[in-house]
């Protein structure tokens, strides 16, 4: 490409060191609060910019890539899940998008556990008494929560994050089982000593821990609903740091009131910020405001894929993290 700088807008504030480097690389415009931007805000940065670095809290439908100007080449997303851009119109229409994988895994694995723990060893419900200042001491019979080792953990999604979440559930002696659109090559599901189950239903009427790490598609919309929920056994516990839209989440509070479901720790919720306000009413779900990706280290690794993915185009070659609309 030319000499001329290419103009990118960035819909939400990024870490700083982010910002800066793509200061100095482009021509930036960057969104002027940390609050989603306005659809119409979208619009207008869409017709006017040749790279929109958006996140998951913009909804990039085929009516807004209808009125995105002829600049707009790439779409470089700053997150790996892209179930908020119409991918398959966004490439009909000649834009590219891109993603950041790889360097959120760790970190949301991390979170998984934690929140397997925090649901099953009651740690919200500890703190909560300490803050309130109630607590009276030591009792062989208080708090007493569950054990993880030696519970099976199905993993619903075995991709870089459903793997990564099965390695620590193995270091902390749980049996790992998995259900994916794909089994895994025999070698992985040795290393990972992972049983599979190409029957979801069996999987999830078996395991004492569910855990979904599979990406929001038509696909796994409601992949876990009420059918399959009340499948799962009333002492098991479902954990969620993918995205909200897989479990139907009306079913799901409905069930953990009746105590069909002994337990939930959720970090994605199925309307966003919009949480049903009966979870936020039970002591056995955990809930936490998407973070499972939120470490310094991996925001500022999410940036430089950005970056990456802008420059690779920017040169002219083909990008590393380029999304392709059959993923989706
Ligand atoms: C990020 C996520 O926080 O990358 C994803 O798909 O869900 C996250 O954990 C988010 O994407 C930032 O845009």
């Amino acid at each position: 490409m030319g000499a001329k700088k290419l103009s990118v807008v960035a819909t939400r504030r990024l870490p700083e060191v982010v910002e800066t480097r793509m200061s100095e690389l482009f021509d930036v415009t960057l969104g002027p609060d940390d609050g989603p931007m306005s659809r119409e805000a979208l619009a207008a940065a869409m017709r006017n910019c040749d790279v929109l670095v958006p996140c998951l809290s913009d909804h990039i439908d085929g009516a807004l890539l209808a009125q995105a100007g002829d600049r707009l080449k790439l779409i470089a997303n700053y997150g790996a899940g892209v179930d908020h851009i119409d991918v398959a119109t966004a490439r009909q229409r000649g834009i590219l998008v891109s993603n950041t994988p790889g360097v959120l895994t760790d970190d949301t694995a991390d979170m998984t556990l934690a929140l397997i723990l925090a649901v099953t060893r009651r740690i919200p419900e500890g703190l909560a008494l300490m803050q309130a200042g109630t607590w009276k001491g030591w009792s062989p019979t208080a708090m007493m929560g569950g054990r993880i080792s030696g519970r099976r953990l199905g993993i619903l999604g075995m991709g870089r994050i459903g793997q990564a979440v099965a390695r620590r559930a193995a270091a902390f002696g749980m049996q790992v089982h998995y259900h994916n659109r794909h089994r895994l090559r025999p070698e992985t599901e040795a290393e990972l000593e992972a049983t599979y189950w190409e029957s979801l239903d069996q999987m999830v009427s078996r395991v004492d821990v569910m855990s979904i790490n599979c990406p929001h598609t038509p696909s796994t919309f409601h992949l876990m609903n009420a059918r399959r929920l009340k499948l799962m056994k009333p002492t098991a516990v479902i954990v969620n740091t993918s995205r909200g839209e897989v479990i139907d989440e009306n079913a799901l509070t409905r069930m953990l009131r009746a105590g069909e479901i002994a337990g939930a720790g959720l970090d994605v919720f199925e309307h966003g910020a919009e949480v049903n306000p009966r979870l936020r009413e039970l002591p056995n779900v955990v809930l936490l405001p998407h973070m499972g990706s939120a470490t310094v280290e991996g925001r500022i690794e999410m940036g430089e894929k950005v970056l990456i993915n802008i420059k690779t185009f920017d040169d002219g070659h083909r990008l590393p993290d380029l999304v392709i609309p059959s993923m989706q």
